[in-house]
């Protein structure tokens, strides 16, 4: 990792987007002073943050830090329902829209603060009424629609802990995850929309549990939804239908005083091998650094209507669909469904019914919307929209100029912001109102975040130098742990410095000249070409950056003579032809762009390219296709038949 990168400024960093004057003037923060301030004393800036929060008993030691474990805002006491309901009632924001949902088939519901206060009321006596009490757990398996939001504040409500785990995983990973977790209790819905298509959530869970096969489950609570209630499967004794529970819970729940360290819920994430880890996430730090980085990164005002379109399965959607937007009193909309249905234009028609003025989404659906064509937007009016965010992958600077052209109209800032489920909230971002931003570039730490580009022992790599990157300091939302296996959270994030403490994020980076963060993907997809450091995102980025070409994924496979050779998947835009010419045009394309280096050997054109369900590449099992390997663990696939395709295809074309 310590090579000079040999890539310049292919990243795109030779165009720099300052905020206009009009956004820099109404801006939440303008002062870019804060960044020193909070570097010279981070614990003292975060308790400021957290006294934005309501707190039944003060804490009596910001942080604690007996590395690698940490504990914040010690001996306090907070109730995470009540941050992020009831204290609205006593404002203004009492009668606003707290969740404005859009079912696929076109279904709309309005939640306001009071309505959203008296469902999660109800909600925390039913489980309260299941026998469900402080730190127990909970998996919440439902689709995107306010009773996921519901359920998970209710779970808050009286501290149960809860496990999300996405509509879209099979019995199997379900069953896994509800007995890593122990939970004694499963909420799932009869149903849900996807495509037109109606998705079996109850099916699916039945067949995880039938024949005893999560042994600590006592009830299941069921949503009905999509499907006719008398067509549904309940077992008798285990099973409720939620309305029903609802009949005869208590109206009211007082909302319990949970400790600042008590345990606020559990997210599964797959780690490339073995099982899933159970990111553990504690409650007064995490709701500190949620409602922070959601105020500040999104210059969030009491008018806007925020969209995050992630689903609540993954933490961008705990943090940013429910526990920041929440916390901070905003109006957030839900949609349930696909993209495309029923027509490629359903995100911009959206967008225009609501007037969303916020918009957060991932580059891989950007993508997709590139492929798509302009033609779906340009049939609708974004002109509310004023600022849009990106999570999940690095975003190629093609896709970022696309996305400012395109859907912000060349005046949004956008946020291109870093984190993981293991650091609960953003990490690396720009800060809207002071921070001209770069294509391509998350830009830098988030005001009270300390951390550095790295070499192998851990040394502070100079300006233009491709290197590890590793957090520095203990941060409010950070994993305390992974639930049941405190081994395991030591050797994944801390054992590689040793002595030097340092968190390692398993993302390569560079810092520019400018103190510019690029991140260049997991430190895995990194290849060594004969001596040289290349960065799979950075070629990926060249072949995108071609006019033809829609998506692309690139790994190194072992090859004799130069450690690795660089093989590309491509998917080319709708109309172009993917032929042999386009093999060569594509190769010179990235020859020129980035040096005769980083030439792919191969290429192969691919309709669609192995994706994780949250829509992040799987590099991994290209390698395994690519070297011949039996494929590794496909259980996290949207559509495990693009891989078995893909292997025929490379096969044949060698
Ligand atoms: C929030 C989320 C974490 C991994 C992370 C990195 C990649 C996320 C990114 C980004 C470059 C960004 N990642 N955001 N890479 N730029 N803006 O996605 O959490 O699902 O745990 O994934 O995603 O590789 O390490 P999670």
């Amino acid at each position: 990792m310590s090579n000079e990168s040999v890539m310049g400024s292919s990243l795109g960093g030779d165009r720099v987007f300052p905020p206009s004057p009009e956004f820099v003037a109404q801006a939440n923060v303008a002062d870019a002073a804060i960044y020193q301030t909070a570097a010279a004393d981070p614990e003292a800036y975060w308790a400021e943050w957290a006294k934005k929060l309501d707190w039944i008993e003060p804490w009596t030691e910001v942080c604690q830090w007996n590395p690698p474990h940490a504990k914040w805002f010690v001996g306090g006491k907070l109730n995470v329902s009540a941050n992020c309901v009831d204290r609205h009632l006593k404002t203004a924001r009492r009668n606003k829209a707290a969740i404005i949902f859009e079912g696929e088939p076109g279904d709309s519901r309005v939640l306001t603060y009071q309505d959203l206060w008296r469902e999660v009321n109800k909600f925390a006596g039913v489980l309260t009424n299941l026998g469900v009490t402080k730190g127990d757990r909970v998996t919440i398996y439902l689709p995107m629609i306010p009773e996921a939001a519901i359920a998970m504040l209710a779970c808050t409500r009286i501290g149960a802990i809860h496990s999300v785990v996405f509509g879209g995983f099979s019995a199997d990973s379900l069953r896994e995850r509800i007995n890593d977790s122990k939970s004694k209790v499963v909420v799932t819905s009869s149903g849900s929309w996807r495509r037109g298509n109606i998705v079996r959530l109850k099916d699916t869970t039945d067949a995880a549990l039938d024949g005893g096969a999560c042994p600590t489950i006592e009830n299941v609570v069921v949503l009905s939804r999509a499907i006719d209630p008398t067509m549904v499967r309940m077992v008798e004794g285990r099973d409720h239908w939620w309305h029903r529970l609802e009949e005869s819970a208590p109206r009211l729940t007082e909302p319990v005083a949970v400790d600042s360290e008590d345990g606020l819920f559990i997210l599964y994430t797959s780690g490339s091998t073995g099982k899933p880890k159970g990111i553990y996430h504690t409650t007064g730090g995490y709701l500190t650094q949620a409602n922070a980085t959601f105020q500040w990164t999104f210059d969030i005002k009491d008018t806007d209507i925020f969209w995050c379109t992630a689903d609540v399965g993954w933490v961008t959607g705990h943090s940013y669909v429910v526990y920041g937007p929440l916390a901070a009193g905003a109006t957030v909309l839900m949609y349930e469904g696909a993209p495309d249905w029923p027509a490629r234009d359903r995100f911009w028609a959206t967008i225009e019914k609501y007037g969303v003025s916020v918009f957060y989404t991932a580059p891989t659906a950007i993508r997709s919307f590139m492929k798509w064509g302009t033609e779906h937007l340009e049939k609708h009016d974004l002109s509310s929209l004023r600022l849009l965010g990106s999570v999940g992958e690095p975003i190629n600077p093609e896709a970022w100029l696309w996305y400012h052209e395109n859907v912000g109209h060349k005046n949004c800032p956008i946020v291109d912001t870093w984190w993981q489920t293991e650091t609960g909230a953003h990490m690396i971002t720009p800060l809207p109102g002071i921070v001209a931003t770069k294509p391509g570039s998350a830009t830098r730490p988030f005001p009270g975040i300390t951390l550095a580009v790295v070499d192998e022992e851990g040394n502070p790599t100079p300006a233009g130098k491709d290197g590890l990157l590793v957090i520095q300091k203990p941060w409010p939302s950070m994993l305390r742990t992974l639930w049941g296996d405190d081994e395991r959270y030591k050797n994944v994030y801390w054992s590689k410095f040793g002595e030097k403490n340092l968190y390692f994020a398993g993302d390569g980076a560079r810092q520019d000249e400018d103190g510019y963060l690029w991140l260049l993907g997991r430190v895995d997809d990194i290849m060594l070409v004969a001596g040289h450091n290349i960065s799979t995102m950075e070629v990926e980025s060249a072949l995108v950056d071609h006019h033809a070409v829609a998506e692309a994924a690139v790994i190194g496979r072992t090859d004799a003579i130069k450690g690795q050779a660089i093989c590309a998947f491509v998917t080319v835009k709708e109309g172009q032809t993917a032929d042999e010419a386009l093999i060569k045009v594509l190769k010179a394309h990235v020859g020129v762009k980035l040096g005769p280096i980083c030439r792919p050997d191969d290429i192969l054109f691919t309709a669609e390219l192995p994706k994780t369900r949250s829509g992040k590449i799987m590099r991994r099992l290209l390698r395994d296709i690519a070297e011949g390997r039996a494929l590794g663990d496909t259980t996290t696939l949207a559509d495990p038949s693009v891989v078995s395709g893909l292997k025929d295809k490379y096969e044949q074309s060698e």
